[in-house]
């Protein structure tokens, strides 16, 4: 199978830290990409009609995506221990989770965007502001809610909460987000020296 891939994409890390999880990360063929808002690339877009990576075609052609199909899809190949709980409260609890670390990419992403991407003239402060406020809500649901399942569990949840604050030291380094968080900042010192997430740094 091919991925269109990008060595900074925090998704496409989620995705590579399953597939090293589960073991088949040798079966996956890494497709260069240059997947951009405004100029878009229609090689990806030719699979997947939004142009975003991560975007996973199978050996017999079908296109996988978002990251979150791509994960799930991942975990129904091979043997290795799973990373998605199959039902009850830890399906959703694991799901959930996931959730909220996509969701606060995004609105790193969409900040990030705001000053890589848009022009000058056109950026609007309270609109950036509002992104970085839903960077700190969610570290610190993080922190209030999710730490005793940070601690205790590895599933797509940990995993998506593990790449989310390794995507803050890639490009928030000033955000400060370990201050009045030193239980999760433990935790993230252990799980970033997980084989998967040493391997997959990101890089751009
Ligand atoms: N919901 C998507 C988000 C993917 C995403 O935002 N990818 C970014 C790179 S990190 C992208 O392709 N951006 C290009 C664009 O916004 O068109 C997922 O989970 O895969």
């Amino acid at each position: 199978m091919k991925l269109f891939f990008s060595p900074a994409s925090p998704f496409v890390r989620k995705v590579m830290v399953c597939a090293i999880e589960r073991g088949i990360d040798g079966q996956i063929e890494k497709l260069g990409s240059a997947a951009h808002p405004i100029n878009q690339d229609a090689s990806i877009k030719a699979h997947n009609p939004t142009g975003k990576v991560p975007t996973l075609v199978t050996d017999d052609g079908t296109a996988i995506y978002d990251s979150r199909v791509i994960c799930e899809f991942l975990d129904s190949i091979g043997g290795a221990p799973g990373l998605f709980p199959a039902s009850g409260a830890e399906r959703w609890k694991a799901l959930v989770l996931q959730s909220a670390a996509d969701e606060m990419l995004d609105a790193a992403l969409l900040a990030r965007y705001e000053t890589v991407a848009r022009p000058e003239a056109l950026r609007w402060a309270d609109w950036h502001k509002g992104q970085i406020t839903k960077i700190h809500t969610t570290v610190k649901a993080y922190s209030d809610e999710w730490i005793g399942h940070l601690e205790s569990r590895l599933d797509i949840g940990t995993v998506a909460a593990g790449v989310s604050l390794g995507y803050l030291d890639f490009r928030f380094p000033d955000i400060g987000w370990r201050d009045g968080n030193a239980r999760l900042a433990a935790w993230y010192q252990g799980f970033a020296e997980r084989p998967s997430m040493k391997a997959t740094l990101p890089v751009g």
